[in-house]
């Protein structure tokens, strides 16, 4: 049964053993931060703050940190990830909408806004205000359907924060459109706390008129129930802890966002200008539980989450035309977006099919890939110690290796330019026809197997 709200995910990971309960109060100006920070060094377990200075919210974090609580998320088996993720995308489940929900406990309109009720929390030390960070925003165009995604918001004021619509993201083009269509605004309504797999379905990267709310319907194989909003014309779900309502003029409010600290692992650039949106309605749940997320340098839960979601699309675009690819992992220290590890049936390959895997992994929809590697089946690519050994003894960079230069990456790197043209270096790490080896040098099976098995023997008297 899927999770019907963030709460129920909240205690399930308590059960299991995945929450940490951080019971002292703590300054959510870089006390809050550091502490998620020296959670990812030890255990990484998922962290509820029960009293942060200043407010009455408790604030959840790290909760989809690891493998094994996207796991639990989805109700399968962290063995299974891939393949359960992989299979429960290839539907989509249309959300239903209903006439009312908890969500809308507590409403507060107009003048009555003031986003100072949340708990604001500035995360790292390059910060020069604090930031919202789990928001899930959603748009809506006439042309497209309706839109997911998850951007960050410095805080600005009482009814206003930044909105940060980067380009190369769906939010930003639906602004665009209705910047065409000259709107006077876009409607926006952002939603924090929720049941995971809605969160986890806001980091793929389906078509520009997929509405993400499909796919979370296919993760969690029920379909998301919504409620219409107070004062815009967009759906929520209706078990969200606390929903803002409001809109991004056209032209918008600009002012000076950042730095704020990426997920790359630095903030990069000093300031940009960036639009803000002004709030006029906010709704919550009773007693509302605050979704926290935490970015940093080293593998964090972005890295985490885009290690799923990338590899599960890359897999899915491209393996019907591409029959000999049997898994593709991204990893997380890659930042889950840019180093991408693809392995190949050996009995299938071709000459030439390599490098088309290789160029074809650009195309794929929202691909960010920067070094993508193909390798044999006998490499298990979700090892860096087989990864790197594969590339240290089966590539030969006068051969084995293109690069494509100026395409377009990510801002947020900073080897980049400042709007994210970037190269992109394509590896073959398979075995060239002419490898030379007789073999791979290990004990022979059978005597290995029995050694293992009586291992304890070899050391007693
Ligand atoms: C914590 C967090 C913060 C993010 N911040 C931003 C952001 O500020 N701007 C942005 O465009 N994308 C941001 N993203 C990435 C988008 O949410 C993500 O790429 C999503 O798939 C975009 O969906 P869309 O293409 O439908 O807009 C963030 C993701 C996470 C998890
Ligand atoms: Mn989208």
């Amino acid at each position: 049964m899927p999770f019907s709200d963030l709460r129920e995910y909240v205690e399930k990971l308590d059960k299991e053993g995945e929450l940490a309960r951080v019971r002292k109060e703590v300054d959510p100006k870089f006390e809050l931060g550091a502490i998620c920070k020296t959670a990812h060094e030890k255990g990484r377990k998922a962290l509820l703050f029960e009293k942060v200075r200043g407010n009455e919210m408790p604030v959840a974090t790290e909760l989809l940190g690891t493998f094994k609580r996207i796991a639990i998320a989805l109700d399968t088996d962290e063995t299974d990830l891939f393949s359960e993720v992989v299979e429960r995308t290839k539907v989509s489940v249309e959300p239903t909408v209903i006439s009312d929900g908890p969500c809308k406990e507590v409403i507060v309109k107009g003048k009555d806004v003031d986003l100072n009720r949340l708990p604001w929390i500035t995360w790292n030390n390059t910060e020069k205000a604090p930031y919202l960070t789990a928001g899930l925003v959603i748009v809506k165009d006439p042309e497209y359907g309706r839109n997911l995604g998850v951007y960050r918001m410095m805080y600005a004021g009482r009814n206003q924060t930044f909105l940060r619509l980067s380009p190369g993201h769906h939010g930003y083009e639906y602004y665009k459109n209705a910047e065409f269509r000259k709107e006077k605004k876009l409607d926006v309504a952002v939603v924090i706390g929720t049941d995971p797999s809605i969160f986890l379905a806001s980091q793929f990267v389906p078509g520009i008129d997929v509405d993400e709310f499909t796919i979370a319907g296919a993760l969690r194989r029920k379909p998301v129930e919504l409620v219409r909003c107070e004062t815009v014309d967009i759906e929520v779900p209706a078990t969200a802890e606390i929903v803002l309502e409001g809109q991004v003029g056209i032209p918008a409010e600009i002012g000076d966002e950042g730095p704020y600290g990426e997920f790359c692992g630095y903030s990069v650039g000093t300031v940009v200008r960036e639009r803000l949106w002004t709030i006029q309605c906010v709704t919550m749940r009773k007693n509302p539980l605050y979704h926290g997320f935490y970015l940093c340098k080293g593998i964090n839960e972005e890295g985490v989450l885009k290690s799923v979601t990338a590899s599960v699309q890359i897999y899915n675009e491209l393996r019907p035309g591409h029959p000999a690819i049997k898994r593709v992992y991204c990893s997380e220290a890659g930042i889950g977006i840019f180093h991408c590890y693809i392995q190949i049936d050996e009995r299938l390959k071709r000459p030439g099919m390599v490098n088309n895997i290789l160029a074809a992994s650009v195309g794929v929809k929202g691909s960010r890939v920067k070094h993508v590697f193909v390798f044999d089946d006998d490499i298990d690519i979700t090892s860096p110690e087989e990864v790197e050994w594969a590339i240290a003894t089966r590539v030969q960079a006068d051969k084995d290796i293109f690069i494509i230069p100026n395409t377009f990456g990510l801002r947020l790197d900073p080897s980049a330019t400042s709007e994210g043209v970037t190269a992109k270096m394509f590896v073959d790490a398979t075995k060239s026809k002419d490898f030379r080896s007789e073999g791979l040098a290990l004990p022979p099976e059978e005597i290995w197997q029995q050694v293992r098995k009586n291992w304890d023997s070899y050391f007693v008297a």
